[in-house]
């Protein structure tokens, strides 16, 4: 489209300003599309060296599974319409803090709150909101600890707090939600009274498993930290990649405890 003179028409530069600012929105939620994917990635990383610390260096890990989700752009922006929220960029960061969410299934109870505070000690993760679903379970019978935390995120060009949900729940309440997550949809949201209360009786007997299990995890790790004093102090069974020695550990126990 060129006018008489051989430059772009009126109509031409409208359809090319059009085209540009296209192209700018595309890239704008491209980089906010991978905010989320990079502070997700970095929770990960956070979540991951717990795990192997904890299976290395202890008889088990507290965190069993960890998993996660970006929300498409689709869900986001269907969530910012069914919640009234601004339809721009920033109105959208500041008001929807699950679009990075991570689930992290632990064995024990004991385990969410351990593995809550593990990762909110860490001096770049901030915990912004926290709603106890353990303590406080929801009507329903749903369980869960949820978290909403920030973390600085290091691009080219700017560092960017991006929040992101985890949700830490045991097996059996991961159990539990999954399958109430199916009827709830199979239903469209209208499940039968009598489903709710087979649900609200199964989340029960969920907790009441949590608990026992509990009682059970620490009787055992009461027995063998009584088989630890008989046992081989020097075998790390959990460092198999490379070599400990006896006589390694020995000169370093030596070094340490000798006078220079
Ligand atoms: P998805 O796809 O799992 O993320 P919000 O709606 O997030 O602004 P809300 O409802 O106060 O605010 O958040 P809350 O209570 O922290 O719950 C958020 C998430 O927890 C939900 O995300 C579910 O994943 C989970 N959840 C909460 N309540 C229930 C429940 O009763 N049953 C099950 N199965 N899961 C639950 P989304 O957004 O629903 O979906």
């Amino acid at each position: 489209m060129t006018d008489a003179a051989g430059g772009p028409s009126e109509t031409g530069s409208t359809a090319l300003a059009s085209i540009a600012a296209m192209r700018e929105l595309k890239l704008e939620l491209t980089r906010f599309m991978m905010s989320y994917k990079f502070a997700s990635d970095e929770m990960l990383t956070k979540i991951n060296i717990l795990k192997e610390e904890f299976s290395s260096i202890h008889d088990y890990s507290p965190i069993e599974h960890v998993s996660s989700r970006l929300k498409s752009p689709e869900g986001i922006l269907k969530k910012a319409i069914r919640k009234g929220y601004p339809l721009e960029l920033d109105g959208i960061r500041n008001n929807i803090q699950d679009i990075a969410g991570i689930r992290i299934t632990c064995s024990f109870i004991s385990d969410t709150y351990r593995i809550r505070d593990l990762l909110a000690g860490q001096r770049d993760v901030t915990v912004l909101h926290e709603k106890d679903y353990i303590e406080q379970p929801k009507a329903n019978g749903y369980q869960s600890l949820h978290l909403i935390v920030a973390i600085p995120v290091f691009m080219s060009d700017r560092v960017q707090p991006v929040t992101v949900e985890i949700q830490i729940r045991t097996i059996a309440m991961d159990f539990w939600a999954s399958l109430e997550h199916k009827i709830f949809y199979k239903y469209n949201g209208a499940v039968p009274d009598t489903l709710v209360e087979d649900l609200r009786q199964a989340a029960d007997a969920a907790s009441r498993l949590d608990v026992k299990m509990e009682l059970l995890h620490d009787q055992v790790v009461a027995l063998e930290s009584v088989d630890a004093n008989d046992a081989d102090l020097f075998s790390f069974d959990g460092l198999p990649p490379f070599p400990l020695p006896k006589g390694l550990l020995d000169s370093f126990v030596r070094g340490r405890t000798e006078p220079e």
